[in-house]
């Protein structure tokens, strides 16, 4: 189907001027393949991306933004790239002229990068990584008459090795400082090219700017695979970075939708839940409609359905059972997290918690039993949490807890360090 710019265009030349009207669906973080604790999410992406096509029909959508993070991993499996693949392909075969697909920093740049001539001849392109040509980051989409419709900035997620030189010796305070340095910098100098790409255009074209990273003031939920990321973290961009020229910065990064302050930006969020913290949170696309010459695009945020129910569980064992009870007889499929922080200490939750949801449509896939860590870890006050020990206090309790000789200590905790810096570089090596 065609958009209203289009088909009035085609209709009578005189409409245009008053009637030029583009609709772009913003989304992000879809995180193909992701698993929520060791359970599988393949159908939720492939029910998710079967409605996105579907509402881009609906909506006469033009344009579609992906805005990183396609992927959870690096090395997306076999599945997880059909899933992608078929989406791209029933896409294209709808009226959306133009995808732009950016990487986030769980995507792998060459990856997506890889097929990206193939793809160009569907009208998507790709942008896996940055550009050392800042040019090459800022497209100009056309209509079907040839002439410019918009200005997209497709800047993928900004590493430290693209836009910083490492100094020897610079503190974490000053690394981070650069970092965002170069962050702005990398935003004036598309700006400075969309800027050449609208006076070339001849008339008032949307100038749209992609993103993903950390703008200050954004909100984060526990267990959402962000929030771990930037603990003791200055890396968060002011909003006040991205130039006047874009009337929008469709950001990905932050899983929950919002919009960023002072600013024609936002964040579409993640369309699934990413962790029980986000279990009841509604979650969407934006869809923005460019009318006329307005600078501010209309967002409307386009309710995703929910295809696997998340509940958390938390309470003495009454009140646990008596929440499971209503969970089985509501008949449907809902992953379940319990958090047991009753003062009774229970040895046999686990068996009991089976008991409770064998036969039902209820998956249990995390326990916590907060009584019992509680007592491993020796926690010095009642208020102290996991959250808010640092990795080495953990194990220092571990060690107090199960009375380990001081002359064992050491060894110990050099194999323990060892074990938390290979898991670090494994996290930087999946960004
Ligand atoms: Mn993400």
């Amino acid at each position: 189907m065609l958009g209203t710019w289009n088909f009035l265009k085609k209709a009578g030349g005189d409409m245009v001027a008053d009637s030029r009207e583009i609709r772009v669906l913003h989304t992000s973080d879809w995180h193909i393949g992701r698993m929520l604790f060791g359970k599988k999410r393949y159908k939720e992406h492939e029910a998710f991306l079967k409605w996105l096509v579907t509402t881009i029909r609906e909506r006469e959508v033009e344009v579609l933004l992906v805005a990183g993070d396609i992927f959870d991993t690096n090395t997306p499996s076999n599945r997880a790239q059909q899933i992608y693949y078929r989406f791209l392909f029933e896409v294209a075969a709808t009226g959306c002229r133009h995808v732009v697909v950016t990487g986030g920093n769980h995507d792998s740049p060459t990856f997506l990068n890889a097929p990206r001539e193939l793809l160009r001849a569907l009208n998507i392109y790709v942008v896996g990584s940055a550009c050392d040509d800042p040019s090459e980051e800022v497209l100009v989409l056309r209509g079907l008459d040839g002439e410019p419709e918009m200005v997209v900035c497709a800047v993928p997620y900004l590493r430290d090795r693209d836009v910083r030189q490492a100094e020897a010796g610079e503190d974490s305070a000053t690394k981070q400082q650069r970092l965002l340095n170069g962050i702005r910098e990398h935003y004036e100098a598309v700006a400075q090219v969309a800027e050449t790409r609208v006076t070339e255009a001849g008339r008032r074209v949307p100038v749209v700017a992609m993103g993903h990273l950390f703008t200050e003031g954004g909100e984060v939920t526990e267990g959402d695979g962000v929030r771990e990321l930037y603990i003791g973290s200055l890396a968060q961009v002011a909003p006040g970075s991205f130039p006047a020229v874009f009337d929008y910065v469709a950001l990905g990064h932050l899983h929950r939708a919002q919009e960023v302050k002072e600013v024609a930006a936002r964040y579409s969020g993640a369309p699934l839940a990413m962790g029980f913290g986000e279990a009841n949170r509604k979650k969407s696309v934006t869809l923005l409609t460019f009318a006329n010459e307005a600078a501010t695009p209309g967002v409307e945020l386009v309710e995703v359905p929910v295809y696997q129910r998340l509940a958390r569980v938390a309470g003495g064992w009454e009140s646990i059972s008596r929440q499971l009870s209503e969970l089985c007889r509501s008949g449907q499929s809902v992953w379940l997290d319990v958090v047991y922080n009753g003062s009774e200490l229970m040895g046999d939750l686990r068996e009991r918690l089976e008991e409770t949801v064998t036969g039902s449509a209820l998956e249990i896939l995390r326990i916590t039993n907060t009584r019992a860590t509680r007592e491993m870890l020796a926690l010095s006050a009642v208020d102290e949490t996991l959250d808010i020990l640092k990795v080495d206090d953990v194990f220092e309790r571990c060690l107090n807890a199960n009375q380990v000789l001081d002359d064992q200590r050491e060894e110990l905790i050099n194999t323990y360090r060892e074990a938390v810096v290979s898991l670090e570089e494994d996290d930087i090596r999946a960004e």
